[in-house]
């Protein structure tokens, strides 16, 4: 049996696991979200990371299955990580759930079975998975958006979106792909990435989160060029739910 044929048991067998990694306010140091990546706890091979099953995965119907459960986990998870129901969780999704026809009354069934607050959500999109059917996408992008979801660009800055298209989606967030923060210091050209997704995000309304923030230096610049949010291993690394809700509730 390949990895991706025992998914589908796995998932029903609780094998999969989430990790939360904080996403952290530039002007006031609070937690304003967490990002869920799943794992896969496998029996016998140790703990898997996406890149391992997910690429399989998104080739079947087993990403829905995946997605919907990634949902119910977050949701479920949300009020031990969040006493004070300020948190926002935030669940990545992937090309072929988005373009399914029923996602949007997928995701929200999921959300009131576990009685989640559909603001307290975030979907974060990538550039490749809205192109793939961009019209279709926009569509389900307003559903989910009018139900309160908000709506987040991963990866920004590494696919092929228009900006004109772009400008017409009812987004919240755009996260700047963590390879031109983490080249930032070292590459003049990425820092002036950096700066114009920054711009660009601001103009168009949207708050805009680096991704891949490992230095207190880099923090330093983003700070100074007035990104909003910052993700990355200097913060926290992606850690089991009980973990992230002990520093969380440190911090207070
Ligand atoms: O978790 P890691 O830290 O290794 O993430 C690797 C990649 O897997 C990232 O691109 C991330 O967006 C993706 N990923 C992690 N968790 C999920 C998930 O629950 N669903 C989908 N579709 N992608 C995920
Ligand atoms: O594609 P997406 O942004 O959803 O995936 C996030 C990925 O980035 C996960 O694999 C996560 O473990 C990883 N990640 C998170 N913070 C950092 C960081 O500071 N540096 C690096 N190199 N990777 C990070
Ligand atoms: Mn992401
Ligand atoms: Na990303």
């Amino acid at each position: 049996l390949t990895l991706v044929g025992e998914l589908g048991q796995a998932i029903a067998n609780g094998e999969l696991v989430l990790h939360y990694q904080p996403k952290g306010s530039l002007s006031d140091g609070t937690v304003t979200a967490v990002e869920a990546l799943v794992r896969w706890q496998h029996p016998k091979r140790g703990l898997l990371y996406p890149d391992a099953f997910l690429p399989a995965a998104e080739q079947t119907e087993l990403i829905d299955e995946l997605t919907r459960w990634v949902l119910a986990s977050a949701g479920e998870a949300l009020p031990a990580l969040d006493p004070t129901g300020q948190l926002a969780v935030a669940i990545n999704i992937s090309a072929r759930s988005l373009a399914r026809a029923d996602f949007t009354e997928d995701v929200l069934t999921v959300l009131a079975e576990h009685q989640v607050d559909p603001k307290r959500v975030i979907l974060e999109i990538t550039e490749t998975s809205l192109m793939a059917d961009p019209r279709r996408a926009a569509r389900t992008l307003d559903e989910l958006h009018q139900a309160g979801v908000r709506i987040s660009i991963d990866d920004f800055g590494a696919g092929q979106t228009s900006l004109g298209y772009l400008a017409t989606l009812p987004i919240s967030e755009l996260k700047i792909d963590k390879a031109f923060v983490l080249a930032m210091l070292s590459d003049e050209r990425n820092a002036a990435i950096v700066r114009s997704v920054i711009e660009l995000g601001h103009s168009l309304g949207f708050t805009v989160t680096a991704e891949g923030v490992e230095t207190t230096e880099i923090l330093q610049h983003l700070d100074a060029y007035r990104c909003d949010t910052v993700q990355g291993y200097l913060l926290a690394r992606p850690i089991p739910s009980e973990a992230l809700a002990a520093q969380l509730t440190a911090a207070v």
